[in-house]
């Protein structure tokens, strides 16, 4: 059997079991495709789960040297099993959720410093999940420089993983894919056209456009946030960062004051300084009714957006309630509010619910700036996930240190905005945690700086606003440089 002729023969079983399926499918991110993979079946044709991890072994260049190998969990677990023991290669696991307990290994099996590790793959997209093995192999001293998958879907992810310093090797191409189906009869021609045109679209991955989400992980650093309004679908988000670019200012105020009346009097001051202000609206013992449409007023005279710091946290049906009714009414008049992700996706889907029509939009509490608390690893790559899922609606994170984040810098079409900033690095006695603006922007790939009580206990708040806004428009200045 010539390898092409193999070739062909795999994709044909890949074809007959439904592993890749042709048709109109609705994907987890909202968008329709023509085509359907999931190579997750394989496990259960051990003929083709070995015929596989054969071929993909053999699609790599003789050139390419490893001591050690890893698959992206979990798809490419069983083939890089098989992979392991046929060529007598030692194996490693990259552990998707840490244990705190016992030796909280990220990496299982056992290896060496600068042991080169080939990380194996079913699918590439955006290269995303690549990255995300890639990052704690390397950060427990393995080398990393290649990577192997079935199949390249040609969206962008052999460029992402070249700027990461990793050399994509496939065993097929998806437009290879399809011409070899459409070949044997599988695909008809019709079929065929509307293929070729998805790939076409979805190609560009490189040059970020709204909706496409995985592909818009490349280059944030140098990115502009006028460069960003343009890439987001949620109008709010959108209009966040043109107000940031039109008054020159990333400053969100905290008016964490005592009152209503006294909020709306700092909100009138500062106004000028800031793109957002953020209220705790149950901590204000004079609330009335026309707080809302009060505030409001304000935010149009100095044109800042409002930002309900909520932290819904229930259930998705619960939720739904506590945004539209009781007696805050906090859907009338907050542009943006944020929810924990503690409940699971349905948080989201219930805020969407009743915040999409009004074109409001979500931040995700992905990190938080308190001493020891949870929101960490795995529970911040969760929010990521169900933000992507998300991005008609959600418009960003609440973040302390997305630069850190596996994969980083994460999709500049989600904004990321900090609280825990004064202009010297502290705390507070209750666990708050500080960073300064420059830290906060250019070090730890933050947009947005959140300001409380360094604003409000300065015995000049008007002019303390416009110091805040000044480090936090010059850091992001010098980032973009
Ligand atoms: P500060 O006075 O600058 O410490 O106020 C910070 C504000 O940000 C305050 O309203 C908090 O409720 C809010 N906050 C925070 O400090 N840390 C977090 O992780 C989140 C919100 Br989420």
């Amino acid at each position: 059997m010539s390898s092409s002729s193999g070739m062909e023969s795999l994709i044909l079983q890949l074809h007959d079991i439904s592993s890749v399926k042709f048709g109109n499918f609705k994907l987890k991110s909202g968008i329709s495709s023509p085509k359907y993979i999931d190579l997750r079946l394989i496990v259960s044709y051990p003929s083709l789960l070995r015929q596989i991890s054969k071929t993909l072994i053999s699609s790599l260049p003789f050139s390419t040297k490893y001591d050690v190998v890893c698959g992206v969990p979990y798809t490419a677990l069983p083939i890089a099993t098989c992979i392991s023991t046929f060529n007598d290669v030692p194996m490693l696991m990259r552990r998707k959720e840490i244990k705190d307990y016992g030796t909280s290994k990220a990496i299982e099996g056992s290896f060496k410093r600068d042991n080169v590790c080939l990380i194996i793959d079913d699918l590439v997209t955006s290269g995303a999940s690549v990255l995300e093995t890639a990052a704690p192999l390397r950060e427990a001293g393995l080398v990393v420089k290649d990577a192997v998958v079935l199949i390249d879907r040609e969206q962008g992810g052999r460029e992402v993983l070249k700027d990461n310093g990793i050399e994509l090797h496939s065993m097929i191409k998806l437009s290879e894919l399809f011409r070899i189906l459409r070949k044997r009869g599988k695909v008809d021609e019709k079929m065929e056209k509307t293929l070729t045109r998805f790939l076409e679209e979805n190609r560009k991955v490189t040059m970020p456009v709204p909706g496409n989400v995985a592909a818009a992980r490349v280059k944030v650093k140098g990115l502009r946030y006028e460069e960003r309004a343009k890439m987001v679908k949620n109008e709010t988000g959108r209009k966040l960062f043109e107000v940031m670019v039109k008054k020159e200012t990333n400053l969100c105020f905290a008016a964490d004051v005592s009152t209503a009346a006294e909020l709306l009097q700092i909100a009138d001051k500062v106004g000028p300084e800031i793109c957002l202000l953020k209220t705790h609206v149950d901590i204000l013992p004079d609330f009335t009714p026309d707080f809302g449409s009060k505030l409001r007023a304000i935010a149009e005279k100095h044109n800042f957006l409002i930002f309900e710091d909520r932290k819904f946290a229930d259930i998705g049906n619960t939720v739904t309630m506590q945004y539209e009714g009781g007696i805050f009414h906090i859907l009338d008049w907050a542009d943006i509010v944020n929810a924990h992700i503690i409940s699971g996706p349905g948080i989201v889907d219930g805020l969407k619910l009743k915040g999409l029509p009004r074109g409001r939009g979500l931040l995700l509490l992905a990190e938080m700036s308190s001493a020891g608390n949870l929101a960490t690893g795995d529970y911040t790559a969760a929010a990521v996930k169900i933000a992507e899922e998300h991005s008609d609606f959600v418009i960003g994170f609440i973040s302390v240190n997305p630069a850190s984040w596996p994969g980083a810098p994460v999709n500049p079409t989600f904004i990321q905005a900090t609280p825990g900033v004064q202009m010297v690095k502290g705390g507070d006695n209750l666990g708050q945690q500080y960073n300064t603006p420059y830290s906060v922007i250019n070090e730890r790939g933050s947009d947005i700086i959140i300001v409380g009580r360094g604003i409000i206990k300065a015995a000049d708040p008007e002019e303390t606003a416009c110091e805040y806004r000044l480090q936090g428009w010059n850091a992001y200045l010098a980032k973009c440089s």
